[in-house]
Order: structure tokens, then C-alpha cells, then sequence
């Protein structure tokens, strides 16, 4: 790898070469991370690059298009065949301008949305006030309650009665249970709104049968394909057909200009992969190593939002521990395990450095580890997050994480 760059830049190869060996060499939990197959690098790092292709297959605004054309063409049947959708736009840059893209072509600027709001689970892009959804459209935020942290869709119903929003998002980063996308639907459609969920944190999960799809009730779906898919970094709109053209104007020429051909044909390779037989055990295992590894910090006596997990992520409440987010991140990181801080529902601390941490195993189950590791792994970061301010405990625990790292390896060819 980088036998060219090495060369000409010593500098930047070296970054990447260090990013490499940072990767092989710590327990990676963050739930929106994962590691993607050589082949998805090899589309990415191609001469697709290269190419300027705005517009859509076959409707160009500039010549030589052709393999560009076969690449997205591949993307979009893939991504037909994966998710069961009527239509799909394959050029959204990343999940955000995806999420901003579907605004854009449904609402008009200063339409009423509804949207879970980040401190509890949701995005930036469902309506926070410092976002451009919060700012460009008149979004009303739902949450979890207090007393389970869990979603109540007869609360979310009677806000949309009351309110009357004209699109109703679904979808969260950092809600552990299972998000029942068919009511969401229902309730939109009750009021006469279009239904959107945002399922990039668990489109992995749910071409898998680990988590219930929104196909085929919902109007429109967003997802990044660089999650539980496990793709190259970036995103995906699928409509309903009556959408398909509102959705298409948007994203060219509404927001964007040309899509990245050398991502979309990495994109192409990544639905192919998650059509094999195998995908759906990965994903699969996702949901049982995440529920191994909640048991295991359950035991250890750490309190999890929710009381456990349904899908890929984890999100621990520190407070009974003493420790804060930003105190465990930072320990963590120390010990070569990599998490989030994360605030928790309803939490009494700043987002800079809250009361949680997030941790998800779509990365670890990559890697070939299974329940057996998760105990091990939830025994590392329960001790970790004790010893925060031990320095030599912290080391322990790197140690034994770099075993376990070793019988565990990734990208060994590179
Ligand atoms: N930043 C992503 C996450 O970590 O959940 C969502 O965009």
C-alpha cells in the first residue's frame, strides 16, 4: 500500500500508515464506525476520482460518461435488490446533505417537521437549532420518557395531531432499542404527512433481518452506507416512485453538483457485499455481541440506558460510577479502546462533557470477535472507566488489549 505516495509525500503516508496501525491496534466501539473490505478501499482509491459525471446515467452534462454510467447503474439495481425499494438515489455526498436533500425537495422553508432531538438519541439533521434543519424549517422535537428512556409513540401520535407537521422524521444515533418504523408511518399518515426515516446507524442491521426495515410503508429513506453496511463514506436517498423526481431534482442540481464516481462505484461493491448470504450473519452477530457485551457491563455494574440493547450500540449512563464522558473517553483512549462521550436522556451535564459514553460493535464483529470476546471486552472497559486516573491500571488494560487486538487482526495485507 501507498507505494506511490510514500515516495512523493513521506508526510501525509506516514499519517496513513499511522491511522492503519491505530486501527489494527485498539478495540474500535464507536457505533457508527467500521472497517471496510479492501475491495470497497479499491473502488475508493480508483480513477473514478478522476471524472465529472453531473447529471444522472445516460443524462450527462459532460462526455465520457460511460463506465461512470455502468458504476452508478450497478449501485442503484444493488440497492433495489438489497433494501426492496421502488427508487433510489444513489450521489448523496454523506448522510447530512442526504437528510437536507430530502427537506429541500418535499418542504417548503419554514414547513413544520417533526424530529427526534439530538440530546436524546436523534441527529443534528432532525432539527436541531444550530443545524440548517433547525434553521431553514420549523422543526418540533420529540423524545424519550424520563422513567424508561424509551420511545412513546402514543406521545409522538399526540404531538402530531396537535402540531400537524407536513413530515414526520424517524431515526436516532444513539437509541439502543428498536425503532418501530410501520408506526412512525402510520402516524404520518393519519395526518396526512410524509413519512422519512434515517436509518443510517442500523441499515446494516436491517438488510440482515436484525432490525425491522421501513420498506415497504415509508415515503423515504435516508441512510450513510458507511455504518453497519459497512460501505465507503457516504450516502443513499430511496423514495417511493411517486418522489423519485422531487428527490432526483434535489440532490442534482438542488444541492449538489457531481457526484464522487470512485465512492458511488465503492458503494456499488458494498451493496453486492451485504446481498451475500454472509452479511446477514454479520449482522446478526452485531446484535448478539452488543447484547454480550451490555450483559457483561450490566454485571460489572454499570447502568445502561434502557437497561440493554436491541441493535448494534450501547449507551452507558457513568454517573453511578462517579467518572464523567469526557473523563472515560479520554482513560479509554489511554487504553486503546475508542468510544464517544455521549450525553444520556435528559442529562444534567453539557454535551462537551456529559454524564455517557456511546459503544457499538459492528467494528469488533468485523474483526471475527464473537460473545466470547465481548465478555472480555466489557471486563476492559468496566476497569478502565474505575481506574480513570490510574496510569498503571490503564496500562494493564492496554496490554491485554493488544492481545486481544493481535488474535484479532485487520487489514494484515495493506
Ligand atoms: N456522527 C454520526 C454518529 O456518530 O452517529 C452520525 O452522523
Amino acid at each position: 500500500m501507498l507505494e506511490h505516495l510514500a515516495k512523493t509525500d513521506p508526510k501525509v503516508a506516514e499519517v496513513i500508515r499511522n491511522e492503519l496501525k491505530r486501527q489494527q491496534q485498539v478495540l474500535e466501539l464507536i457505533p457508527s464506525e467500521n472497517i471496510v473490505s479492501p475491495s470497497v478501499l479499491d473502488a475508493v482509491g480508483s480513477v473514478l476520482t478522476n471524472k465529472y459525471s453531473e447529471g444522472y446515467p445516460r443524462k450527462r452534462y459532460y462526455g465520457g460518461n460511460e463506465f461512470a454510467d455502468q458504476a452508478e447503474e450497478l449501485a442503484i439495481s444493488r440497492a433495489k435488490e438489497l433494501f426492496g425499494c421502488e427508487h433510489v438515489n444513489v450521489q448523496p455526498y454523506s448522510g447530512s446533505p442526504a437528510n437536507i436533500e430530502v427537506y429541500f425537495a418535499l418542504l417548503q422553508f419554514g414547513d413544520k417537521v417533526m424530529g427526534m432531538s439530538l440530546s436524546e438519541g436523534g441527529h443534528l439533521t432532525h432539527g436541531h437549532k444550530v443545524n440548517f434543519s433547525g434553521r431553514a424549517y420549523h422543526f418540533v422535537q420529540y423524545g424519550v420518557e424520563k422513567d424508561t428512556e424509551l420511545l412513546n409513540y402514543g406521545k409522538i401520535e399526540e404531538i402530531a395531531k396537535k402540531e400537524q407537521p407536513k413530515m414526520i422524521v424517524s431515526g436516532a444515533t444513539a437509541y439502543p432499542r428498536q425503532i418501530d418504523f410501520k408506526r412512525f408511518a402510520e402516524i404520518a399518515e393519519s395526518i396526512g404527512a410524509i413519512s422519512m426515516a434515517d436509518i443510517s446507524h442500523i441499515a446494516g442491521l436491517i438488510v440482515s433481518g436484525a432490525h425491522p426495515s421501513p420498506f415497504p410503508f415509508t415515503d423515504v429513506v435516508t441512510t450513510t452506507t458507511h455504518k453497519t453496511l459497512r460501505g465507503p463514506r457516504s450516502a443513499i436517498i430511496m423514495c417511493k416512485e411517486k418522489y423519485a423526481k422531487p428527490i432526483d431534482k434535489a440532490v442534482f442540481p438542488g444541492m449538489q453538483g457531481g457526484p464522487h464516481d470512485h465512492v458511488t462505484a465503492a458503494k456499488a461493491v458494498c451493496f453486492a457485499e451485504a446481498l451475500k448470504p454472509e452479511f446477514k450473519d454479520y449482522g446478526r452477530q452485531i446484535v448478539k455481541n452488543a447484547r454480550a457485551l451490555g450483559e457483561e457491563l450490566s454485571s460489572q455494574g454499570l447502568r445502561l440506558v434502557t437497561g440493554g440493547t436491541d441493535n448494534h450500540l450501547l449507551l452507558v449512563d457513568l454517573q453511578p460510577l462517579n467518572v464523567t464522558g469526557k473523563q472515560a473517553e479520554e482513560a479509554l483512549d489511554k487504553a486503546n479502546i475508542t468510544v464517544n462521550k455521549n450525553t444520556i436522556p435528559f442529562d444534567p451535564r453539557s454535551p462537551f462533557d456529559p454524564s455517557g459514553i456511546r459503544l457499538g460493535t459492528p467494528t469488533l464483529t468485523s474483526r471475527g470477535m464473537k460473545e466470547k470476546q465481548m465478555e472480555k471486552v466489557g471486563e476492559l472497559i468496566a476497569r478502565a472507566c474505575k481506574n480513570w486516573n490510574s496510569e498503571q491500571e490503564l496500562g494493564e488494560v492496554k496490554k491485554e488489549v493488544l492481545a486481544l487486538c493481535g488474535e484479532f487482526p485487520v487489514y494484515e495485507d495493506l
